[in-house]
């Protein structure tokens, strides 16, 4: 058996069925190895951009293993997107680069250390994916194989997860290696924080005495597969619930108790719930500044803050939060723990918190009735609001980035067993298809639900062909604004309205998407106006091939309601009339801290 041979071996055990790659010189031997073995199979891909966004979905769609394999230099340098949307987003995968022979290697002895590339194609790619990896190794030796795979797969598991890559030497993929002699890789226990307990009674007592409590789910709860143990909590805490955007598939939209998204895009509702709360219980999210707006000292500033982060450097990251009780345990672990140790604990807000929360949902929804009579161009509002109506509570829904994305998030009512996600953390254009498809792949080639920008869908446009040579079921909607929506309206207020590099007449040109669907063989339809909607979902919905659908949208809509610069999260733009505004803020304290950062009228 070859090292090559053993590393699909390996993969096969820990479940992976599927990787996706291009191959090169540098990883010939390894993607050979395939001939051999009919117990894995791979998805040729057109870009390893898009391998290795395919593999962070299929890893996020818990099915199985994300796994990538790509050349050296040029393949794995165009990795990094990719990998870096893993890492921030906490998702594991697992990266194998192929390299040049060790004697090429400049690193290989002291003389050449100092020289750019011996090999063709030689990069140090280990060095240049060490911030965005939990483990970037190059292997030394062929008997160390079996010792790096197991301690690679561990650690992308292990505590907070993410992305590994394992770079290997040309000469070490057809080396014979012996099996007897290989080297097992010893795992570690991480130290469970002893203090838990005392922090279950005192979050009870925290419970007790607020008037005014929030309950925040982020993405940390998937992440941590806590959705069970959340399940069970919810049976014993009754409060207000708000979302991020990565917690906004965990809970039904229908909930009674949900009240919204909050944060930079979020919803007026949710903002206005955690900007007035007295306690915040956080289960799963980092609190970015997507979420807490760019002075995170405003956030919920009158709350007691708890967070609950597997890690420690979340929860101390001192930018102007101030988290009041801090947890530094994994969150599955942590909710079980809580809810046998509050057998009999149960709480329930007043009606009157709980009402005030449910107001606000009502009178301030995102999308309001007078999106559906717009006549010329569709809303996008509208849009989603129809999309979500007509999908079924297993789809999965992947947006982009950009304006697409947060209409997307503002409108999408979610029902239970749904999923929806994109790469939050990173955010690039060109995420939804490479990851829609990779989706779908992770489903038995279900339906997927792809939510793109006419500028994201160009970052990897090629993957039409992966979906058409594959006939993966990926409805492709085009939200066609265009241009560059979401930074047209950063243009419009902070640069002037001066148009620079996002418009047509600036160079951002759009493509004939008729022309391109056809040039693919894909299905294409559009959509023109809100009254066509429907019939055309109903057609792309049943189809069981590959859609394409372009959606136009009017080139000047805006993302509604927005946070500006400065701003706390509770003051949303448009901003209301500073008499809305007032009675919105329960709370006397927060009504002259507001004032302070609103320039509103
Ligand atoms: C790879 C990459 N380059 C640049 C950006 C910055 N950016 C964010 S959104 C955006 C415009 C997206 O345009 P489009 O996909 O058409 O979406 P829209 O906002 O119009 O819905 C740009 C340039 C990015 N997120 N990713």
């Amino acid at each position: 058996m070859t090292t090559a041979d053993y590393i699909l071996k390996f993969l096969i055990s820990k479940n992976i069925k599927n990787v996706f790659l291009m191959t090169g010189g540098a990883v010939s031997f390894i993607v050979d190895a395939f001939s051999k073995n009919k117990n894995i199979k791979y998805t040729c891909v057109a870009h390893e951009q898009s391998a290795a966004m395919m593999a962070d979905a299929y890893s996020r769609c818990d099915k199985g293993f994300g796994a990538t394999m790509v050349t050296s230099g040029p393949g794995a340098q165009n990795l990094i997107t990719g990998i870096a949307c893993s890492w921030f987003d906490s998702v594991p995968v697992i990266h194998i680069s192929g390299q040049v022979n060790k004697n090429e290697l400049s690193s290989s002895n002291k003389t050449t250390r100092k020289v750019r590339q011996i090999g063709f194609q030689e990069t140090d790619i280990v060095s240049i994916v060490k911030p965005i990896t939990k483990f970037a190794y190059q292997l030394k030796n062929s008997n160390e194989i079996k010792y790096i795979l197991e301690k690679a797969f561990y650690i992308a598991n292990e505590g907070r997860p993410g992305p590994v890559l394992i770079d290997i030497p040309m000469n070490l993929q057809k080396e014979k290696i012996n099996l007897s002699k290989l080297r097992r890789f010893r795992s570690y226990k991480i130290k469970n924080n002893i203090k838990i307990t005392k922090d279950i009674f005192k979050i009870h007592k925290l419970l007790i005495n607020s008037k005014r409590p929030v309950l925040i789910l982020g993405g940390g709860l998937r992440i941590s597969k806590a959705l069970n143990e959340l399940e069970k909590l919810l049976k014993k805490i009754n409060i207000p619930i708000v979302t991020t955007w990565s917690g906004l598939d965990v809970i039904d939209f229908y909930n009674n108790n949900y009240i919204g998204c909050i944060g930079v895009y979020g919803s007026r509702a949710a903002n206005f719930s955690v900007q007035n709360a007295d306690l915040i219980l956080n289960l799963g999210s980092r609190l970015d500044t997507r979420v807490t707006g760019g002075k995170p000292e405003t956030f919920a500033r009158l709350a007691k803050i708890i967070s609950i982060d597997i890690d420690k450097y979340e929860l101390n990251k001192k930018r102007g939060l101030n988290i009041y009780l801090k947890i530094n345990h994994d969150l599955k672990n942590f909710l079980s723990i809580f809810n046998l140790k509050s057998k009999n604990f149960k709480y329930s807000v007043s009606s009157t918190w709980m009402n005030v929360c449910k107001k606000w949902k009502l009178i301030y929804p995102n999308v309001i009735s007078t999106y559906k009579k717009q006549k010329k161009y569709v809303n996008p509002y509208f849009f989603i609001d129809r999309l979500s109506d007509k999908l079924n509570n297993k789809d999965i829904i992947v947006p982009c980035s950009g304006g697409n994305l947060t209409w997307t998030i503002q409108s999408f009512k979610i029902k239970k067993g749904q999923r929806l996600f994109s790469a939050y953390g990173n955010s690039p254009m060109g995420y939804a298809l490479p990851a829609a498809l990779g989706a779908s792949l992770a489903n038995n080639k279900k339906r997927v639900i792809c939510i793109e920008g006419d500028g994201g869908i160009q970052i990897n446009i090629q993957e039409l062909q992966t979906m058409v040579s594959n006939n993966i079921p990926v409805k492709l909607f085009i939200i066609n604004n265009n241009s560059y929506g979401i930074i047209k309206q950063f243009q419009d207020l902070y640069l002037g309205g001066r148009y620079e590099a996002t418009i047509p007449s600036k160079g951002v040109t759009v493509p004939d998407f008729k022309k391109i669907s056809n040039a693919y063989g894909i299905n294409y339809s559009v959509i023109k106006k809100n009254n066509q909607i429907d019939k055309v979902l109903k057609k792309v919905l049943k189809s069981k091939k590959p859609e394409f659908i372009n959606v136009v949208i009017d080139p000047n809509q805006k993302i509604i309601p927005k946070l500006q610069f400065g701003k706390p999260i509770e003051d949303l733009s448009p901003l209301l009339s500073r008499t809305e505004f007032n009675k919105n803020m329960l709370v006397p304290q927060i009504k002259k801290k507001s004032r302070d950062f609103s320039e509103a009228n």
